[in-house]
């Protein structure tokens, strides 16, 4: 018990025979129950998990029967203790990249009632530039900016730390089934949260690389995947948030914000096509790209107000 409150640990787990025993031996005293979810590891980690159970009563392993990813990973052990009435739940991955010294400030919010989500930031602690290997360090930095926008958590950063705990109350809320089964599960969460504007938190600490932990994430490849969903998650956002649950006059400033930019591309297109082959300009077609581009830019940056604004009170 941390404060009075059941907590569960929920820990993903692929192929980190190296790593999960000091996960678990690491575990402080007031976590109730240590959830692995077995992600179908290939090497030897079923064994040193159930060689833990011997020890530790606490230590609870549930098996994939089919490779899902670390969010679908994280996605079941929510499940496991959403059904067994958890007051709060944090999520540490079996690669052992979660001190647990930083535990008790992620929970404290959450067992007060503070937020109902947080999650570390890394990229604050002034160590991230020196710790974090750089392509992590720049791709995590624009993955940050696109999840602020995309969730509407504008004071969070650090939108890939997947070392985070939730309240009881966002555990019963989400449907988990939906949640994105792979990397970008800790952006898709954010977007989840926001529609039901929950409070989020962020905790500064410290990174922790090179501790025998070995990445499986390909970082170029996530990019372009975490992005596009992050795009999808947007509109998602807006339509359920904006639209279908509550108003906001802010959809249609973010819409004829894009409109209108997204025509000054060919309107910007013609004028270049007439100035290198006639060396003329024509004057409507200036004005035109001009109101586009003017009006598109000031519709977004109204549109992004808005959503700050109406988001203000959730951190
Ligand atoms: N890659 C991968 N990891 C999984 C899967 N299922 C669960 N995990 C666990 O998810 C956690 C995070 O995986 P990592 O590949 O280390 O990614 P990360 O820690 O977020 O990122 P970096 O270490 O910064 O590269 C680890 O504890 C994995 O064991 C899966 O299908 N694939
Ligand atoms: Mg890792």
């Amino acid at each position: 018990m941390f404060e009075g409150k059941k907590v569960a640990a929920v820990v993903p787990c692929y192929n980190e025979e190296t790593q999960i025993k000091n996960v678990i031996d690491t575990m402080p005293s007031y976590i109730d129950s240590i959830v692995i979810i077995d992600d179908c590891s290939t090497d030897n980690t079923i064994q040193v998990v159930q060689n833990s159970i011997l020890q530790h009563s606490k230590v609870i392993l549930i098996e994939h029967e089919k490779n899902q990813g670390v969010g679908g990973a994280i996605a079941t052990g929510y499940k496991y203790a959403r059904d067994r009435d958890f007051d709060a739940a944090v999520v540490m991955a079996g690669d052992g990249q979660m001190d647990p010294i930083y535990l008790p400030d992620l929970l404290k919010p959450i067992t007060s009632g503070e937020a109902n989500y947080t999650k570390t930031n890394r990229l604050l602690s002034g160590k991230a530039y020196d710790k974090i290997p750089k392509t992590r360090y720049w791709g995590n930095s624009i993955l940050s900016l696109l999840t602020k926008i995309a969730s509407g958590y504008w004071h969070i950063a650090d939108s890939q730390s997947g070392y985070t705990a939730i309240d009881k109350k966002a555990l019963h809320t989400i449907d988990w089934d939906l949640m994105y089964k792979r990397y970008g599960q800790p952006n898709d969460l954010l977007v989840r949260l926001n529609i039901y504007n929950y409070t989020v938190k962020d905790i500064i600490t410290e990174p922790v690389y090179n501790i025998g932990e070995q990445s499986k994430m390909k970082i170029y490849k996530v990019i372009y995947t975490i992005s596009w969903l992050l795009l999808k998650m947007f509109f998602y956002r807006l339509k359920e948030k904006y639209v279908i649950r509550d108003f906001h006059p802010l959809v249609f400033f973010y819409l004829s914000g894009f409109f209108l930019t997204f025509i000054s591309i060919p309107l910007f297109i013609r004028i270049i096509y007439f100035w290198i082959a006639f060396d003329h300009i024509p004057k409507v077609n200036f004005l035109a790209w001009m109101f586009s581009v003017i009006m598109g830019i000031q519709f977004i940056l109204f549109a992004m107000w808005f959503d700050m604004d109406s988001n203000k009170d959730l951190r």
